[in-house]
């Protein structure tokens, strides 16, 4: 049996246990539970604090977790990424008041950085050879420079708009960050079998969300054109149809290009061209 940590409640909560429940498991989650066993699959889900998940990895408790990169990179743990999981993208960046002056990290010299991530911040300014105040907060880290706590501050952006509401600009990124499936190594050792079996189950989940299925018909001796526009797995399936030299091609395309390969297509000649959501990708 494994143990996977996600968060309870918060910002990684939904996408985790959408996640989880593409990957095939069977979840109660309740509100307010803090523990549920999977119904068909080995394994318990611990609904923890995203800021205590890297210890519960680090010891054991849990063998696996969902988490950003940028907690596991604060709390300094020995626990190792399997897969990036590309949602909950942020990242840890210095941003300073709007009218202050600011033309390199040098800027930071003698200055107070308010911030919940001193370590991932104490870590930057050694390694920029930078001596500042550094004062920790938990919660609302951008109002620290207007009330005359700090000069700067050191927190996570995703959109900029807290940054922008607080007259805040984003000066350089000490880290980006996106969650990734974590594991304890000798969990990943000992329990190898079922943490791998999850593991390549949300990356065909992950994979998928990157591509779509799509199918037309085309004239047969178009088809080495319209093949041509395919990146597809290996190469398009062909169908011939009833109606004579016709096919219809079934195939995977980047969802990012969807609207360009579908005016590509049409240019050749395609019809009736279909796009369906692809669930999960195995390569
Ligand atoms: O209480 P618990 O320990 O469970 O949770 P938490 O307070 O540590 O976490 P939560 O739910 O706020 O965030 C969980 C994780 O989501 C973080 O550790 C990041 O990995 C990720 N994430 C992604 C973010 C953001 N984007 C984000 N924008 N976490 C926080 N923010 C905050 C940021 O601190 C700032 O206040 O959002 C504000 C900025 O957002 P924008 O969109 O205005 O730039």
């Amino acid at each position: 049996m494994i143990k996977i940590a996600i968060q309870k409640s918060g910002r990684l909560y939904e996408d985790s246990i959408q996640l989880l429940k593409e990957c095939g498991l069977s979840i109660d989650n309740a509100k307010g539970q803090l523990k549920a066993q999977v119904r068909n699959f080995p394994a318990e889900i611990l609904y923890l604090r995203n800021s205590d998940i890297p210890n519960y990895v680090a010891n054991g408790i849990a063998d696996i977790a969902i988490l950003g990169q940028n907690v596991v990179e604060e709390k300094e743990v020995n626990i190792h990424s399997l897969l990036a999981l590309g949602f909950s993208k942020c990242r840890l960046s210095i941003a300073t008041p709007n009218a202050t002056s600011y033309s390199s990290v040098k800027d930071l010299e003698g200055k107070k950085i308010a911030t919940s991530y001193p370590a991932t911040l104490y870590s930057f300014l050694q390694k920029n050879n930078i001596t500042a105040d550094v004062h920790v907060i938990n919660g609302s880290v951008e109002i620290a420079p207007s009330i005359g706590l700090a000069d700067a501050i050191c927190d996570l952006v995703s959109s900029g708009s807290t940054l922008f509401k607080n007259n805040l600009t984003e000066r350089d990124i000490i880290l980006n960050s996106e969650a990734h499936l974590y594991c304890n190594p000798q969990s990943y050792n000992d329990k190898n079998d079922l943490i791998e079996k999850l593991r390549f189950r949300m990356e065909s989940v992950i994979r998928a969300r990157n591509f779509s299925y799509v199918l037309f018909n085309i004239p047969n001796d178009k088809i080495d054109l319209a093949s041509s526009i395919l990146p597809g797995l290996k190469s398009p399936t062909i169908v011939p149809l009833i109606e004579e030299h016709w096919s219809s091609l079934h195939s995977v395309i980047e969802k990012a290009n969807t609207w360009e390969t579908i005016d590509e297509l049409k240019k050749v000649g395609a019809q009736g061209i279909l796009i369906s959501k692809v669930s999960k990708m195995v390569v």
